[in-house]
Parts: structure tokens; C-alpha cells; sequence
């Protein structure tokens, strides 16, 4: 065990790198680097020095995963440095291309990042839904040879104002969440400000409420001890009655400043007055500093005591912003740095020699000791933190809805195929987690839930089914269960695929979530969704219904921008069917590639058939829609079926003749289909493009464009292969139930002239012919648009 002395000196030389890192970055770059100024983290790495060190180098194990708040990254990186996991280059290229991330990254950082953290609030939320996922694991029998972990997030107060955490914290109370921290850097201040007064006890309340136990961590052990002298409570009414504004204040000023005020307030209390006058300045202002996230006895007391059961946690621990830096309390510290004669003073001050700010040790009355410790520390004892899992087996082929020449939505089938998977079991379907923000049903995955339950910890059984009343949906938890039934909060539905996305990373045990929203509400995640994907989670985002398909349901549920929102989603391949056949291909395509390796690990090369970088795999979307349309009653061939995965196939293909092209993506396909048929009588060899990925023609086009610029002379994108089969002289009318702007660049490819028809505008209701004639993405509207784009004989409309 690490003794406190020692813990005090680990926390001296993690201040002193982490400043110097920060310092370097500003001050000893290249003046070309130094064009924008690196602020937003001296202030807040003192803030959290203290309470990082007792974590890391005390209390934390290796199966603990932590989000540490975004400004707290020089401090993570120093402590990673210390303990030898963190090099010495990637800290003085900090923030520079291919350094140490300013924010802590999975991906992009070189050292052992539990979570990323960066767009403040969703850390938090992501080690709430990891400890849910690791009940969900070992509740299914798996990753049992590995000790349960705590999952921590170091939270700044000014972060707690994002919506997100209280979105997750309801969620957590419904599900039983347990092995988890959230520990707040309560330094009362954020970027712009001082925090309101008493936040602390609204968050006490609210914690208590969501059946939390809440440790307020108000004064260090120095206080403690001051308020047990002759005057020291009142000394203590003082501190607990000061507003934030004055506390911080006084902290900036220092010693002299405090004992001033002190001794205004309360220095005709003789006892006081003795306290006070008891202490140096620099006693006084130590004292006074000596909150309790700055107290490493009181915090390891707490987390030691905490350690002792599983239950949610959140430690409110009082901070000072820019502790034991000149910029300490000051209420511009945010994007403060300290200047060349500050960090000078400093260096003086813990005995470092100019040219060996680096090294780990410098300073150090016993670097062997602290070596020792540094590297000993239970957290870092483990071997490498990120795990490993095999990849699930996925079969040559899924089952394809037999639709017996009925219409089918590419929701049918969805809910089908599933259905069927389920059915039939096997490795594939005992992987599989499905998750909803109280939209199982109404996404078709009522089949799924039929076979394979909801998952909770405790068994509740469907009361309904209990007293025999008829419904469709068996309704019944239990530990074995493979859906989350999450709350209306689409926030929650993307962290808690991140969070299933990392199950092969962070407990061992490989998952396949597949998450269904209504498309619209996509775009209320996106933040949480880029966030998902910036980790590499690996997951099937099914957004349905969609576009302004889903009609009499309502305007207001309408999506237009998510299919921008694929093409433009790093890490994120995005799909469009129209046809079930189509659906079965790029789902069992979808479960492969959410298990190849990622960028780490895997092959970089892309497919020199599509130059699309395949090997490294990646998350996936699903556009789909309610509408039931005709299926095209194809054989699914070899080569569509590849053509459907990379991105687009030739339901009638060009000829030297042809004048026209109608390219359309999904739900509007029996449209197009009509267009193209009238269109034969004005316009000779009109083609027909079905487009299956936007996203990932668009990739491979760039990819490929990219390539003979590197000088591939060779490399073509999938799409260039298409539009090299349509002559120069014809026109591309492109169409798709979403902005436009999501197919209209296929013009460019092999430069033909193009319209392209969308929705452009928000809320109609109606009828779906009302809506497509709206928007002119009906038959007519192709027509209009081909009649208009082509020269020749004038196209009758309306049909
Ligand atoms: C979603 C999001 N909005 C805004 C920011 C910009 N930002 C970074 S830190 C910060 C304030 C943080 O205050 P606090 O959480 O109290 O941390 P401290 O500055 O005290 O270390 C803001 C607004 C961000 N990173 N993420
Ligand atoms: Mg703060």
C-alpha cells in the first residue's frame, strides 16, 4: 500500500508534468505551432491532481474503467507517464498531430484510454451504462473468470449541467445500476464563471433520491483539525457560510488576503483571532486551501470506505481550480496559463532543473520509491487494459422474408429476419442484445422480444400473461433476457451502444447490439452517436420509420437530414434498402463487419474493388421504413448481393443510347420503377440505379479519388465503375425520401448533369401520394424533373 507521504510525492511531480506538458505545448513549439494558444487545462489539472493520484495510485484496480473529465487529459497522460505506460515523446508533442490527445481518446491516444471524454456530460452517462453492461455479461454466464470492475467518472461541476447525465441517471435507477463512482471536481467554477451557490446540495438531494449514496468530501484533514482548536468552529461556519465568488477570490489572493478578511469577520472572537494568528501566511493559506479533493487521506479514507460495497456512488469533492499554481481561484483561470516567469517560480519550487523537466523522477527525494510505487500500483498491475474476444460466427447467408408476392417494408422484413434468427438460434442470435428507447414494438422487434425475452437483473414476469389476459407481446424479464428496454431518451439509446459497441474491449465478451429509434430521433443523439463511433463501439443503428414515408403519423416525427447524417457519421456505414432480399444481405454483412478489428489492430488496405477500407470494419445504420412496396422478385445472385453491400447495383442498366438516369435510394423505389417505365416512351434507355449505400458509393468515390492523387493510376470507387457505364450526353435525376443534397453529388462523379429531388422542408402530415406530390418525389415529380433535365420529345404529366 502506498502511504500517504508517498502519495503526496506522486502528486507533486503529476502537477508538475502535467503544467510542464501544458506549458511546453504553448511555449517551446515551433512559432508556427503556436498559432492558437493551448488554454482550458492548467487550471483544471491542479484542480484535479490531488484526487487523480489518490485514484490511480491508490484505490483503483485493473478491472476499474474511468472517464476522466476532458481538461483533467494532462493529468491522465503524466499519471500514465509515471507508470511507465506513456511515453515521453507523446507528451512533449501533447496536442501536436500524433501526440497525446488534449482529451483523453481511445482511438487517437497512445496510452490505455478507458473512455473518451471531450463533449462534456457523456463520459459520465457511458461509465453508467458500461457497469449495466457488465451486470448484462456476467448475468448471461460470461467473463465470470475476471473480477467485477467499478466504473468511475471524474465529473467537473460545471459539467453536471449537462442533460444527458440526469437522462442516464433515471435509466440507471430503473436497471439497478451498481460498481459505479461518480466523483465531482467541485471547484465551483466552469468556463465562464463562478457555480451557483449550493449546488452541492441540490445534487446531495437529487443523488439520495435516485437511491445513490452521496459522500461529501467539504474539508481536509488540516481543517478538521483547525476546527477542533479553541475558535475553530466558528471558523468553520465561516468557511461553509462563504459565497463561491469571495472563496475563490480569496484563494487567488493568497495569505495575506484571507487572514485580512478573516480577521474583519472574525476577529473580534479571540479564539479566532488566535487561530489565526497562530498560522503564517502561508500556513493561513495552505489551511484554507485545504478542502477535501485536495486532502489525500481524507480521499483515500473515502474511497476505501466506499470500496467496501457495490452500491452508485457520487463524491462531491470541494476543489480549488488552479491549485498550487498562481492562477489558483481566479474566475478567468479556464483558458489561463501560467507565464515563462510563473512556471520558472514553480520549477524552483519543486526543485527541477532546466533541461530535465521531463524526467519522471526530477526533484524527487527517493525516485526509486516513487518508481516503485508509480508502477506497483494495483490500477497498472494488470497487463493491458484493453481485452480482446473472438469474433462471433456469422452464417454464409441470413433468411430472407419469403414476402409471396406481397408488398413488404424493409421493417417487416427487419422484424422477420430477426424473428428468424432467434428462432433458430445458434451463436449468432445467444450474441445478439437488442435495445430501444421504448420503441421495441412499434420498430418490429416485438418478434425478437417473443423469443428471447428482456434482459434485468431480477426475474418480473408479465403480469398480463400471468392472468391470461391476450396480448401479442410477452412482456417478461429475466437475468437471461437479450433486450434493454430503455425510457424515451435517445441520448441513452447510442450510450448504451457504446457501451454494448465496447463489451469485447472492456469486459472480454463480444456482443452484438442492434439498437432500432424512429430515424428522426437520430439526429437528437448526435452527439451521443458521434460519440459512440469516436470510441469504435461497434453496433447496428436501425432508424425506422423514416423520411416523410411515415405520413399520417405525424410531420413532426419526419427525418430529412439523417441520410447526410450517414454519408457524413466517421466510423459509420450507412444503408438504405428498399427491398427485403436486399435487407437480409446487408444485415448479415452488417454482423461481420461490427467484428472486424478497427483501425488499431486491423488491415489498413483498402479493397481495390470499391477502395472502400473494409478490412478495418465498423458501425452501421440502417435506414428503413414502414412502407410496404412491391418486391422486384429478383434472384439474389452472387454479384448483387455484393453489389448491395457496396453500395448500388443496375436494376436496368444504361445503354450507348441512354438520355437519362433515374437513381433512387430506398423507400421511393416503386417511384422510380413507374418513372422509368413512362419515361422509356419519350427518352430512349432510361436506366434505373438502385442505391443501396449513399454512403458508401460516396467513401469509395473519394477513397478512389484520393488514390490516383497518391498515384494509383488504377483505383476506382465502386460508384465510378457504375457512372463509367453512362454515356457522356445523358442526365441523372436522382431521388430519395431526404434532403436531397444525399444523392445529388452522383452527378459529379463522371460529370453529368443532374437533378436531384428530396424533402427540403419540415412537417407536412398527409397521405404518402400527398407527400410525395408535396415534394415532388412521385412519378410526376421524376418525370417533371427528367422532361426538364433532357432534351427531346415534352413527357406527358401528369401520368
Ligand atoms: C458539450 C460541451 N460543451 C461545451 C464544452 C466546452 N467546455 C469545456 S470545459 C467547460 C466547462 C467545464 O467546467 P467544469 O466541468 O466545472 O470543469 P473545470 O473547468 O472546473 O475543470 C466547457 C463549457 C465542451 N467541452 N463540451
Ligand atoms: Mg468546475
Amino acid at each position: 500500500m502506498t502511504d500517504c507521504d508517498t502519495l503526496a510525492a506522486l502528486e507533486r511531480r503529476v502537477l508538475w508534468l502535467a503544467s510542464w506538458t501544458i506549458h511546453a505545448a504553448n511555449h517551446l513549439r515551433p512559432a508556427d505551432d503556436l498559432d492558437v494558444k493551448v488554454g482550458g487545462h492548467q487550471a483544471s489539472c491542479a484542480s484535479m491532481a490531488t484526487l487523480m493520484t489518490a485514484l490511480y495510485f491508490h484505490v483503483l484496480r485493473p478491472e476499474d474503467r474511468v472517464a476522466v473529465k476532458p481538461h483533467a487529459g494532462p493529468v491522465f497522460h503524466a499519471i500514465q507517464y509515471l507508470a511507465g505506460r506513456q511515453s515521453r515523446a507523446q507528451l512533449e508533442a501533447f496536442r501536436a498531430f500524433g501526440g497525446a490527445q488534449s482529451y483523453p481518446s481511445r482511438t487517437k491516444d497512445k496510452d490505455d484510454v478507458d473512455f473518451s471524454t471531450g463533449s462534456v456530460g457523456l463520459g459520465v452517462a457511458q461509465t453508467l451504462f458500461s457497469s449495466l453492461v457488465q451486470d448484462y455479461v456476467r448475468a448471461h454466464g460470461w467473463g465470470t473468470d475476471r473480477p467485477e470492475g467499478r466504473m468511475v467518472a471524474l465529473v467537473g461541476d460545471a459539467e453536471m449541467d449537462e442533460g444527458n447525465i440526469y437522462e442516464a441517471l433515471l435509466e440507471g435507477w430503473k436497471q439497478g445500476v451498481r460498481n459505479l463512482w461518480w466523483v465531482v471536481d467541485y471547484n465551483r467554477q466552469s468556463l465562464d464563471a463562478v457555480i451557483r451557490e449550493g449546488l452541492w446540495a441540490k445534487l446531495e438531494v437529487l443523488f439520495a433520491n435516485f437511491g445513490w449514496d452521496v459522500v461529501v468530501l467539504r474539508h481536509g484533514r488540516l481543517q478538521e483539525a483547525a476546527f477542533a482548536e479553541p475558535g475553530g468552529a466558528r471558523l468553520r461556519d465561516w468557511i461553509e457560510g462563504c459565497p463561491n465568488q469571495l472563496y475563490s477570490a480569496l484563494t487567488f489572493q493568497g495569505g495575506a488576503a484571507w487572514r485580512k478578511r478573516l480577521l474583519d469577520d472574525l476577529g473580534d472572537q479571540g479564539a479566532v483571532s488566535a487561530l489565526l494568528e497562530r498560522r503564517s501566511d502561508a500556513e493561513l493559506a495552505a489551511l484554507m486551501e485545504n478542502l477535501g479533493g485536495h486532502d489525500l487521506p481524507s480521499l483515500v479514507a473515502a474511497f476505501e470506505a466506499a470500496g467496501e460495497n457495490d452500491r452508485p456512488t457520487v463524491f462531491i469533492a470541494y476543489t480549488i481550480k488552479g491549485r498550487g499554481l498562481p492562477l489558483a481561484g481566479h474566475k478567468d483561470n479556464h483558458a489561463g496559463l501560467m507565464t515563462p516567469a510563473q512556471i520558472e517560480r514553480l520549477r524552483a519550487a519543486l526543485g527541477v532543473r532546466a533541461g530535465h523537466e521531463f524526467d519522471p523522477w526530477e526533484g524527487a527525494a527517493d525516485p526509486a520509491a516513487l518508481d516503485r510505487a508509480a508502477k506497483g500500483a494495483p490500477f497498472f498491475a494488470g497487463g493491458p487494459r484493453r481485452l480482446t474476444a473472438p469474433a462471433v460466427p456469422v452464417p454464409a447467408a441470413l433468411p430472407a422474408p419469403d414476402p409471396r408476392g406481397k408488398p413488404l417494408s424493409t421493417q417487416m422484413a427487419f422484424g422477420q429476419i430477426l424473428t428468424e434468427i432467434a428462432r433458430t438460434g445458434g451463436p449468432l442470435a445467444e450474441r445478439i442484445v437488442t435495445t430501444a428507447p421504448d420503441v421495441t414494438v412499434s420498430t418490429n422487434l416485438g418478434g425478437w422480444v417473443n423469443r428471447r425475452g428482456l434482459y434485468a437483473r431480477d426475474t418480473m414476469a408479465d403480469t398480463f400473461k400471468a392472468e391470461r389476459i391476450p396480448s401479442t407481446f410477452a412482456w417478461e424479464f429475466s437475468p437471461g433476457g437479450q433486450h434493454f428496454e430503455l425510457g424515451i431518451a435517445e441520448a441513452n439509446l447510442m450510450t448504451m451502444l457504446s457501451a454494448l459497441g465496447l463489451s469485447h474491449q472492456i469486459n472480454g465478451v463480444r456482443l452484438l447490439p442492434v439498437g432500432t429509434v424512429y430515424d428522426p430521433f437520430v439526429l437528437r443523439a448526435a452527439d451521443q452517436l458521434n460519440y459512440a463511433c469516436y470510441q469504435d463501439a461497434r453496433f447496428l443503428l436501425v432508424g425506422t420509420p423514416s423520411g416523410v414515408t411515415l405520413a399520417p403519423e405525424g410531420g413532426a416525427h419526419q427525418s430529412i437530414a439523417p441520410p447526410l447524417v450517414g454519408i457524413a457519421q466517421d466510423g459509420l456505414a450507412a444503408f438504405e434498402p428498399a427491398f427485403a432480399d436486399e435487407l437480409a444481405v446487408i444485415l448479415r454483412f452488417a454482423f461481420d463487419y461490427i467484428q472486424r478489428p478497427g483501425d488499431q489492430a486491423g488491415d489498413k488496405a483498402p479493397d481495390p474493388r470499391t477502395w472502400l477500407r473494409d478490412a478495418t470494419g465498423g458501425s452501421i445504420y440502417l435506414r428503413l421504413s414502414t412502407r410496404p412496396v412491391e418486391q422486384p422478385g429478383l434472384a439474389m445472385t452472387p454479384g448483387r448481393a455484393q453489389a448491395v453491400v457496396d453500395g448500388g447495383y443496375w436494376l436496368r442498366p444504361p445503354e450507348a443510347s441512354t438520355e437519362v438516369v433515374v437513381a433512387y435510394t430506398g423507400v421511393v423505389a416503386p417511384e422510380a420503377i413507374a418513372a422509368v417505365g413512362r419515361l422509356a416512351e419519350a427518352r430512349r434507355a432510361p436506366a434505373l440505379l438502385a442505391v443501396t449505400s449513399a454512403d458508401r458509393l460516396n467513401a469509395g468515390w473519394s477513397a478512389g479519388q484520393r488514390a490516383r492523387e497518391a498515384g494509383e493510376a488504377g483505383a476506382l470507387g465502386h460508384v465510378e465503375r457504375l457512372m463509367a457505364e453512362v454515356p457522356r450526353h445523358a442526365g441523372i435525376v436522382t431521388v430519395c425520401d431526404g434532403h436531397p443534397a444525399a444523392l445529388a453529388w452522383l452527378g459529379a462523379v463522371a460529370g453529368h448533369r443532374t437533378r436531384a429531388l428530396g424533402v427540403e422542408h419540415f412537417g407536412q402530415t398527409g397521405r404518402i401520394a400527398d407527400l410525395y406530390r408535396h415534394y415532388g418525389i412521385d412519378v410526376d415529380g421524376i418525370l417533371a424533373a427528367a422532361g426538364a433535365l433532357t432534351p427531346g420529345r415534352p413527357i406527358r404529366i401528369p401520368a
